[in-house]
């Protein structure tokens, strides 16, 4: 997977040196290229924001640096050239995305399907947004999406990219060794996960529960399966299916 990233602080994407990911990189599994957006301004200050029409607090990424850094990284042939055709809704055609708290919600259904996309294109927003017309020009010759982690302020896209990057990156065939424990973990199968233990059996007073040393591998998978569904029942309840939900809703 080729993954581009466009922001004005470059170096914060060092540590995906590093890590699982590093080594995804150094493999050739993943394709890493980040571009600094001021590279793409030709004033002395290299400008990349300016004050929004209509007034308001805060400042607005010009669309200039933008529309030269995407026109870089999405110029044609970049991409198979030979299937370039007009239909922009395919894995062949890159897809743009701007992290934004106005934008669909990020989950483990979302990660799955990036991570089986060829060209993935981060675009980091900072200040009060990005020109409008950026996102309506880049629509216009590849895929945009809008994503938020969630329901919370951030200063800028950065953050955001990276804990996308990780959740699409490991679910990429080869970069974690072992393919079954991306099925164990909390998200995967709509739940949340079971608790862990490892040795010593009894710690600080302690116990791990009686069932994990019992070496009866149904017993235990119906613990452990029992434990998740409580766990999520407890903290949330929003990921269960609410099972008035079919009733209510009448088709
Ligand atoms: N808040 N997801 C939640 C976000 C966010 C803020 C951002 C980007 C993604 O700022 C650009």
């Amino acid at each position: 997977m080729r993954i581009d990233i466009v922001t004005i602080f470059p170096e914060f994407f060092d540590v995906l040196d590093i890590s699982l990911l590093g080594k995804a990189r150094q493999t050739g599994l993943i394709d890493l290229g980040v571009h600094n957006l001021r590279d793409y301004t030709h004033d002395r200050h290299r400008t990349v924001d300016d004050t929004p029409y209509g007034g308001g607090a805060g400042m607005v990424m010009k669309p200039e640096p933008w529309g030269e850094a995407l026109d870089g990284i999405l110029r044609p042939g970049d991409d198979t050239p030979d299937e370039r055709t007009t239909d922009h809704a395919d894995a062949h055609t890159p897809l743009v995305i701007f992290p934004s708290p106005a934008g669909e919600v990020f989950t483990q259904a979302m990660a799955r399907r990036l991570a089986t996309e060829q060209h993935l294109i981060f675009g980091c927003g900072r200040y009060e947004g990005i020109d409008q017309r950026v996102f309506d020009d880049t629509a216009a010759r590849a895929r945009v999406r809008l994503v938020s982690l969630g329901d919370y302020v951030l200063n800028g896209g950065e953050v955001a990219v990276m804990a996308m990057i990780e959740a699409i990156g490991r679910l990429i065939p080869g970069v974690v060794g072992n393919p079954e424990s991306l099925v164990q973990e909390s998200h995967e199968d709509g739940l949340l996960e079971y608790p862990s233990y490892t040795k010593p059996a009894e710690w600080r007073g302690h116990e791990v529960p009686p069932v994990l040393l019992s070496g009866n591998h149904g017993v235990i998978a119906a613990w452990r399966h029992e434990q998740q569904l409580e766990r999520t029942r407890r903290v949330r309840p929003d990921l269960l299916p609410s099972e008035g939900a079919s009733e209510d809703s009448a088709p």
